[in-house]
């Protein structure tokens, strides 16, 4: 079974999902679904998007359930950018609620950002103009409307982006899409007795996020890829409402991380397990070229701090798949064809330079805390709370209250006001759980994180990252952002950001 174990020069042990005897029975047997990919150039520089009701089959035997999609029944497709082109994007809604559509990881102006701000009622299209300029990365866009994030992103509104300036293939890495450049969409859920997605509003969800105890990629349960004997790339995107992937292959391989949020690392970095949190990518090359299958999986994801909390039982209740919500299993399973032929590629010992983050560039220090405090009297909606010592929110009756630095989120609001074009740390203050911290419109750099420096695979130009201790983060603000429309800040616990742990700043 388990039996080789790969030498790490990453972080962490080794981690083994626990489904050695059952990985292969819980394939579901569906292939790995590849979405459409929209090449923007190819298709003139224009790409429209159409957010419409569909009806999913996640695996062969399930009834087909009611999702969203962009332009698909679930899930979008698969934008491919050049940096230095205007891209014209377009988004109709056809759903029966107001929607947004936010590009996230694009450093564009908060304009069209595509925030809470921007609501596209139904019946409406929005047309932003987006000016791409920023280094090569796999970005997203997913709905944004203040409070019912959690819930259309659940049902499917999320899609992954490629920004691309040709520094891959030329350094190359695998980079024909479909075939060894592959796009890992992961997500969670939970289905109802009669197949239907199964997003509950209990105060449980709200606190721990909503989790589910069925893995799905790109859509499908536990579905097959098959692979060329050779390097793949997978594009690993966290598009779950609130769980963390903790990702290992079954046989212990190692594999090389080369990019994050903001792009490429400046050299490959071994690893055998990879923590991605909701919001975050990662872009990993895998190597089959010694023709043996594989199976990525993950291991379980406890929310630390809160497990024992009162209410919490449902954690370790088992759905209709067999797995507790945020256990283990079988996620991808991948299988090599010696019959696909793939371009040559390989893997460099250096990707892109970047220069060591600078400190004394900052301008200003800021706290902030991420605050929650668990009410289990209800839904969301609770007006107000007031914050007492330690972050802990006092919620004024039902629902658990949320919020930065003692303040639930208001849209009216302007939290902060950082100089266009400056730079600032900010100390960040995670509280009771890890939180997936999330800024629009700038990238960071991860300085310290409970006292000690990142992980080599965090030290790059990030956009979210996951915090369980107090941290410091050195952010530039590059992108103008009016009061009118402001960037968001929040945790990617979409349930959390719904709850009101969200904050909001525009330039001055
Ligand atoms: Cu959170």
């Amino acid at each position: 079974m388990l039996t080789r174990r790969g030498v790490l020069a990453g972080t962490g042990a080794l981690g083994l999902f626990g489904f050695a005897t059952g990985a292969r029975a819980a394939r579901s047997g569906a292939a790995l679904p590849i979405p459409e990919l929209w090449d923007a150039r190819a298709r003139g520089g224009a790409l429209s998007l159409v957010a419409a009701p569909g009806l999913h089959r996640f695996a062969p035997g399930f009834p087909a359930a009611a999702t969203y999609g962009y332009s698909a029944a679930f899930l979008g497709p698969v934008l491919r950018l050049q940096r230095g082109d205007a891209v014209q994007m377009s988004v109709e809604n056809r759903l029966d609620s107001a929607t947004t559509a936010h590009w996230h990881g694009l450093l564009v102006p908060s304009d069209v950002d595509g925030g809470p701000h921007q609501t596209i009622h139904p019946g409406e299209t929005w047309c932003p103009l987006l000016n791409v300029d920023q280094p090569e990365a796999t970005t997203w866009y997913h709905a944004h409307p203040h409070g019912d994030t959690g819930r259309q992103v659940y049902m499917g509104l999320a899609g992954m982006m490629i920004i691309e300036d040709g520094s891959g293939a030329e350094l190359g890495l695998p980079h024909a899409y479909g075939l060894n450049d592959l796009p890992l969409i992961l997500q969670d859920r939970l289905f109802t007795a009669s197949g239907e997605l199964n997003f509950t509003k209990f105060a449980r969800e709200r606190i721990l996020g909503t989790r589910g105890d069925t893995l799905i990629v790109n859509g499908a349960v536990s579905p097959t890829a098959r692979v060329p004997r050779a390097l793949v790339r997978l594009r690993l995107l966290n598009s779950a409402n609130a769980r963390n992937f903790h990702l290992s292959f079954d046989d212990g391989r190692v594999f090389h991380v080369v990019a994050s949020d903001g792009g490429y690392l400046p050299a490959p970095v071994p690893i055998a397990a990879l923590t991605i949190a909701p919001g975050e990518r990662f872009e990993i090359v895998v190597d089959f070229s010694n023709g043996r299958d594989a199976v990525l999986g993950t291991l379980a994801d406890p929310p630390e701090g809160v497990a024992g909390m009162p209410g919490m039982g449902s954690m370790t209740s088992h759905g209709p798949t067999g797995l507790p919500k945020s256990g283990s299993g079988p996620m991808v399973s991948f299988q090599v064809d010696p019959d696909l032929a793939a371009p040559p590629s390989h893997l460099p010992e250096r990707l892109v330079p970047i220069a060591a983050p600078d400190p004394s560039r900052a301008i200003m220090r800021r706290k902030v805390t991420l605050d929650m405090w668990p009410g289990m009297g209800g839904g969301v909606g609770a007006a107000g709370g007031e914050v007492g010592a330690g972050g802990i929110m006092k919620a004024p009756g039902s629902g658990p209250a949320m919020g930065m630095n003692g303040q639930r989120y208001d849209m009216h609001r302007i939290d902060f006001a950082p100089q266009l074009g400056s730079s600032e740390i900010w100390e960040v203050h995670p509280f009771l759980m890890a939180h997936p911290f999330h800024v629009h419109g700038a990238m960071f750099r991860v300085l310290s994180m409970g006292g000690s420096p990142p992980p080599t695979h965090l030290a790059a130009a990030k956009d979210t990252v996951l915090l369980d201790h107090p941290s410091e983060i050195l952010l530039t603000f590059t992108q103008p952002a009016s009061e009118m429309h402001p960037f968001m800040i929040h945790c990617h616990i979409l349930d959390h950001e719904d709850a009101g742990l969200m904050g909001q700043y525009a330039t001055v």
